[in-house]
Order: C-alpha cells, then structure tokens, then sequence
C-alpha cells in the first residue's frame, strides 16, 4: 500500500495504512500502543464526515446551540464508545483479531480520561453524549488538564496518591486549533476613559483550543468538545535566554501552562485557592469569547443573543460566565448595561449539583478584586439592578466580603435547575429560599440520566445481547423501550438467561480480582458493591460498620445459615480530606482481618479496590447483585451510580434520598431494599442531645461493632488508629451512622432472606431493569431542550 492509497472503505486496510503513515510503524515491530493509536485514527476518519456534516447543517439551520460550561469532564476510554455509536464493533474486532492481537487487550491499553472527579463530571460526559444522539448543536467547554485525577494506591492501606498522565501519549481524539486561541488578560486596574469603564489587565494568557468530536449513537450526528489549554504570550524570552538566565526566559510558558496543569481533586468542597479562580476565569472567559465569535459571524444584533445561544453552567465553576458576557455586550459592544444584563440572562443559566455548605464556592472580595477587578465593579451593578427590580428582599452576590457563586448564578440565570425531584425540593427550601421567593419559577427539576449505550450496552455486552434478543435493539436509542421485557420476566427459561448473565459477570470479576488482586472471590455470595468518592455523607463507614457486626455474629453463630457476601469498595477520597481517608484505612485494615479468618471466610470478604475510575465502573456495575446508596437523607442531590446498577441488573439498598427516591417509585417499593431516616426525621435526630450515644446504647451490635474499632482489632498494636472515626461516630455524628445503624442492619438481612430465594432475587433484578428506562440521560437532555434551553433537535424525526 502506498501513501496515496488510503482506504476509504476497507476497515483493515485502513488501520495498516494509518500504523503506517500515522504512526511510521512497520507492522512487525508494532506494539500495542501502535495498534490501538491505528485503529483510533481509522475510527476517527469515519467520525470527522458526519462531524463536519452537523457543523455545516448547525450553521445552514442557523440553529439555537447550546453551550455546556463545564470545570469537568469525566469521559474515560472513548475508543470503545465510538465503535459502538459506529455500529462497528463486528468489523473492529474482526480487524484487530487479523492482526493476531486481543480486542479487549487493545481496548484496554487506552488511558482513562479522568479530567473530572466525579458525579458532576461524569454526568457532563453522559450529557455530550446524548447531546450527539439526540442531534441537539451543542458544544462542551471545559480545560484540557495536563493531568487528570490522581492515580490511587494503597500503601499499608493508606492512600497514596500519584500524578495521572493520561497525556503522556498522544490522545488519538483530539485536533489541536492553534489558531483558536484568545489572550485573556488577568489583575491590573479599572480606568475611566471617555466616561467608559476600561480594564487594564496586569497579565495575560492565551487559551489553545482542543476538539474532540463527540458522536452520538448510530452515528447520526456530532458534537465537539473543546477543551482550553494555558499557553503563554509570549511563550520565551530570548534576551533572557542570550543573558544565561535560561530558566527564567521560559517562566512565562511555565505559569501560563500551571493554569491548565491539573484537576484540582476536590469533591463538593471548596478549593479557596487563587489558582482555583483563575482556572475558572480563564474557561470561562475564553468559552464566552468563543460563543460570542460564533454569534457574530451569521449576526449583527446582539440583541438576538438569547435565541441563539443557551449557555449551561455545570455548578457555579463557570459562573462568571455571566458578568463576562455583560463585560463584553457592555464595555466592549458598548451596549446599555441593563441592555447587557437582560440580554446574558436570556442565555445563562445554572444547575445546582450539591447542598452542602462547604462545597457552595465563595471568594473573598480581595482575592477576587485582585484578579477581577472590572468584574466585581459589574456584580455590583448587577446586585443594585437587583435590588431595584426586587426590592421585596435584597439577596445580593456580593455581601459579607464575600461573592457568592451560588446567588451570583441564580440572578444571572434564565433557569436554575436541581438534578433529583427532591433536591430540587430542597433547593427551594433551603439555600434558595429567598431567591426562590423572588423568582417563583425560575427553579426546575431535570432529573439526572446516564447514557444506555455506555452504562449497558458496552459495559454489559451479555445483558444488552438478552435485552436485543427478546424486544429487539430499538431500546438502546429509546431506553423506556426496556419495560417490553416485563412480560417475558415470568417466563422461566428467560429469567434463567438473565440470571446467568450476572453469574458470567460476576465469574468475569472473579477472574480478574484473581489475577490483578490475588484473591479469590466466592461467586455464589452477594456482590454488594459501593463504589463512589468516599465522603462522610455517602457513608462507607455505615458499610463497613457492618461488615463487622456480620463479622462478629457469624463468628459467634458460624451455623446460622448465613448468606454469603462478598462487600466490595471502590473510591477516592479528596488529598485533604482526612476523615475520608481514615475511612480508606479502616476499610482496608478490616478486610485485612475478616479476609484472614479461615473461620468466617466463606460467608464474608471484604475488598477495596485500588483507583477506581470510569473503567472499574464499567467492570464492576454489571456484576453487582447489591448497589449501595445510603447516603444521609438529604445530602446526595441525585447520585448517578445508582442509576447504573438498576440498569444493570442490582437491587438498591437505600435511603430516601437524591434519586434513589424515584429510582423506588418506578422500579417499586417490593424491588428496592429501603431503610434509614427520611430527610425531615434525619433534621429532627440532629437536635435529639447525644443521638449517637443513644443510638449505640439500644443497640449491642453496633455497640460491639465500635468496640472492636476502639479496641484496636483491626489496628492491632494502635488502638488509637480510629480515635478520630469513634469519637465521631459516639459524638457529634452529623451524619446520623450511629441512629441509621439499626434500619441499616435489619434491611440488610432482609437481603440475605431475598437473595436464598434465588428465582425471586433474579425477578426483582430484572425489574429494575425493566422499569429504569427513565434513567437515560437522552431523557434527561430532552427535559433541557424543552423546559431550560429551549432547543431543537436538527435530526429528521426529532
Ligand atoms: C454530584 C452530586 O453529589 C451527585 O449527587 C450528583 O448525582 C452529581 O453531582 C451529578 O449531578 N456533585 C459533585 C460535586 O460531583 O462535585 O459537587
Ligand atoms: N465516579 C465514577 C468513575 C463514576 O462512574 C460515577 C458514576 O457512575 C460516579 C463517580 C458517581 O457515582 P455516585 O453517583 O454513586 O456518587
């Protein structure tokens, strides 16, 4: 094959032409990075046509677009997902296998995308997914960081945490735009000129821009993603250089790249970090710039703005995406202020993603004047136009000394939205009370969804066969489609089949627990799975709790027909977040122990696996039998996660709370294993004088549960190890695991009961299969278009 042949049609052909040409690589010494990056690019070749095709088609349509405003995106692999969308997987792994290699080895050798921390990032990379395949016009903005989330280890059972690389190699997906690149300029002062407010910034840094194309299912249509990275002005200075001084003529490139160097790898706390702020700004700003660029080349009106442009700000991280589009209306088209103001509130608009008062971000207003100084002179002006509309209630962004990301976002917005029934509920009640009162219907709730091709059809390739087999493959596209299989879930030799896809999965895991993690799993026992960010509000330490209380009634009750379980972990706890990292520690100091009791070792197991991520999601989702969500009634705005396991076959044991509320009005109270105090009985508990003291006392379970803890049983030679978890949980316990303990251990015995009944255990597995179709997230992004953006699908049949 020569260079000028390269194949348009021929999917082996091309990927030997692109480890070739591409890559310069001879296929006898290719590697399997070679190959991976090969059959990346020819998959890439079949994306950039229907790319380019929606680009032109948004373009002729002069369509509304929206704007996805985002500090991250947790996308993981994307190889495997875009073969999928492709229909491909036949030709791709019948391809690769020619070559004598392992599709999923190739798969596999891709890097995990972790520029995100969580539930907020991974439902960002959820939205661009359905936003592709629902054919919504839509762009994702966020940063390229050089270096994802940290790489998790344990050491003695401590986390250890290292620097991610995902960067290290080329990313396949990703087109550089050196030409889209805006300087943004930083501090300085405001200056009068003319009668006009003028910001003379004091440094400046340019934004590069990234696009990865985002392809929705069936190909049909696709989206960018854009990502910012920090690059200097003046990249080096060369007098310096020729002075000898050679580390200070780069230093400028250096600061310009920190911006854009890591994921701060905060969860739902707030990062009162300068750098923090500039990271925002610099987003932001350049995101806004973008936009209005578009804008301006099919129009001259900007008054015309808000039917052309949503933007969405995913939490209050791009929230100064609101004063800067008035800075640019205003200072730089010279519009009226009020002109400006109505005109960017027509366009922005913001999602709540947490209650929690520390993750609620805030600034002081020095540190913000510092960097911002024109901007805070334009909160000002935007509180005092509040405040005059409103004059019922003054709520302002700037007060106390403070700005206020949240009060900022809500008067800047079109909509504010929740991500679960009932934290939008409590938005309204709580931190927007007031806002809420002025601005009756400015909250609305969109329910979080996850992507069906993603979180079943790939990641579980057996369940989707079954599902495709019995109501045909429509469901992938239309995932309601799912209740079609309630019918067939009487039918004995169907729930057979669907039963042995979770015993394959769950054989898959043991596998390779076996191999990566040298243990080895009991198959038949319960899979019971928490894996998420380990936060005091998520309560693992509830989880754990009672591992050892089973641990300790089957050693002294070894014949009691216990069923046998296996608790699985998985989760990253924030560096500086050191409760959530003695949880880590505790977690793995019991397994150590129950793990090493010939005694109770074939009724109980306890792992934590190590750097959880996107990829250990899609391992360990389909084999779970048990999805833990007990999360403290009120704290969890929806969760995500939850929505995967239903999905996939696990039954919840849960609290009333985020989603999982409506996870058990659709699935049905008999499928869904509730415990735990509702949100206003958690509310009334807090003011009970020493709840947990008392909680403790009534029950001797959980009595012996924190003496053993104490005693330092599983920190032997260190009772003090967990000094800080007891004093906690037989003190203040804000989080209610010493009064939730008991509901906790009843409902979990309820799921011993269950699942002796296999047949049944099976049956309400499938039912929540059938009844979460309402969970995708191309739901969840039609409500957007519909009640938020206001924006068309441009597919045909949309
Ligand atoms: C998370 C929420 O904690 C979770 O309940 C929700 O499902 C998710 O956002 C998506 O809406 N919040 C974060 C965060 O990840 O950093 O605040
Ligand atoms: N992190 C990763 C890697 C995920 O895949 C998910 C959801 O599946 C989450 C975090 C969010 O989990 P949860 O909703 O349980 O907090």
């Amino acid at each position: 094959m020569a260079r000028d042949d390269m194949p348009k049609t021929d999917f082996r052909d091309a990927i030997l032409w692109h480890l070739t040409y591409t890559l310069g690589k001879d296929p006898d010494h290719a590697q399997i990075f070679d190959w991976r990056m090969a059959l990346s690019y020819a998959v890439r070749d079949r994306i950039v046509d229907r790319w380019m095709a929606a680009t032109r088609e948004t373009y002729r349509a002069d369509a509304k677009r929206v704007y996805y405003l985002s500090m991250e995106f947790l996308i993981g692999r994307l190889l495997e997902d875009n073969i999928v969308n492709l229909e491909m997987q036949d030709q791709a792994r019948a391809a690769i296998e020619s070559f004598g290699l392992d599709y999923r080895a190739v798969l596999l050798d891709e890097p995990d995308a972790a520029l995100g921390n969580g539930g907020l990032g991974r439902l960002a990379a959820c939205f661009m997914e359905s936003l592709a395949t629902l054919g919504c016009p839509a762009y994702g903005y966020g940063i390229r960081y050089e270096h994802g989330l940290f790489r998790q280890s344990f050491v003695e059972g401590r986390q250890h945490e290292a620097p991610e690389d995902w960067l290290k190699q080329p990313y396949a997906w990703e087109f550089e735009r050196p030409e889209a690149a805006f300087t943004l300029g930083f501090g300085g002062r405001v200056v009068s000129r003319d009668g006009k407010s003028v910001w003379e910034p004091e440094t400046f840094v340019q934004s590069e821009a990234f696009d990865t194309p985002v392809i929705g299912w069936k190909g049909r249509w696709a989206n960018t993603l854009r990502l910012w990275a920090g690059r200097a002005v003046n990249p080096f200075d060369l007098e310096r250089f020729n002075a000898g001084d050679f580390a200070a003529a780069a230093e400028g490139e250096a600061l310009a790249r920190t911006i854009s160097r890591v994921l701060y790898p905060e969860d739902s706390t707030e990062k009162g970090k300068r750098l923090r702020l500039t990271q925002e700004y610099f987003f932001t700003a350049a995101s806004v710039r973008d936009i209005v660029r578009r804008f301006e080349t099919d129009h001259k009106d900007l008054r015309l703005l808000p039917q052309k442009v949503a933007i969405q700000m995913n939490d209050t991280h791009p929230a100064i995406a609101g004063p800067e589009l008035v800075r640019i209306l205003h200072d730089e088209r010279g519009l009226p202020f009020e002109e400006a103001l109505h005109i960017t509130q027509g366009c922005v608009n913001y999602t709540n993603h947490t209650l929690l008062p520390e993750a609620l971000e805030s600034w002081g207003e020095d540190l913000f004047a510092s960097l911002l100084p024109r901007h805070l002179q334009l909160i000002d002006r935007i509180d005092d136009a509040h405040a005059k509309a409103y004059p019922a209630r003054r709520v302002a962004a700037r007060s106390d000394g403070r700005v206020k990301m949240g009060e900022l976002s809500f008067i800047m917005s079109n909509r504010v939205n929740g991500v679960a029934a009932l934290h939008t509920g409590l938005m309204k009640t709580t931190v927007f009370k007031d806002l809420n009162a002025l601005h009756p219907d400015r909250i609305v709730n969109e329910t979080n969804g996850v992507t069906p091709r993603r979180w079943v059809h790939s990641c579980n390739p057996r369940l989707s066969a079954l599902i495709t087999d019995t109501i045909g493959d429509g469901w992938i596209g239309d995932l309601e489609q799912l209740v079609g299989l309630e019918p067939h879930i009487d039918n004995p030799d169907w729930l057979s089949r669907f039963a042995q896809v979770k015993a394959d999965n769950k054989a898959d895991l043991c596998d390779w627990v076996a191999r990566e993690h040298d243990l080895m799993l009991n198959p038949d026992a319960i899979f019971d799975v928490q894996i998420k960010r380990i936060h005091e509000y998520k309560r693992q330490h509830l989880n754990i709790l009672e591992a050892i209380a089973l641990w300790q009634e089957i050693r002294d009750n070894p014949g009691a027909g216990w069923t046998p379980r296996v608790k699985i972990f998985g989760g990253k706890a924030a560096p500086g977040y050191f409760f959530a990292k003695d949880i880590i520690r505790l977690i793995n100091d019991v397994a150590a122990v129950i793990n090493a009791d010939a005694a109770t070792n074939e009724l109980l197991q306890v792992i934590y696996l190590p750097n959880y991520n996107v990829t250990m999601a899609e391992r360990l989702i389909p084999a779970a039998d048990l999805s833990e969500q007990v999360s403290t009634a009120g704290k969890e705005a929806s969760g995500t996660g939850n929505m995967k396991f239903a999905l996939n076959g696990a039954l919840t044991i849960g609290t009333l709370d985020g989603a999982n509320v409506e996870i058990r009005e659709r699935v049905g109270a008999d499928n869904f294993f509730l415990f735990g105090m509702t949100v206003d009985e958690a509310e009334a508990r807090r003011n009970v004088q020493n709840h947990a003291a008392a909680a403790i006392a009534a029950d001797p379970r959980l009595g012996r549960a924190v003496a053993a803890i104490r005693s330092g049983v599983f920190s032997a030679g260190e009772p003090d190890r967990y000094a800080g978890i007891v004093d906690n949980l037989t003190g203040a316990d804000y989080f209610l695991v010493a009064s939730d303990f008991t509901d906790y251990w009843r409902a979990q015995r309820e799921v011993d009961r269950a699942y002796l009944d296999r047949n049944n255990w099976a049956r309400m597995a499938a039912l929540n299969v059938a009844r979460s179709g309402w969970f995708s997230s191309d739901r969840t992004i039609r409500g957007y278009m519909a009640d938020v953006w206001h924006a068309k699908s441009l597919l045909g049949q949309e």
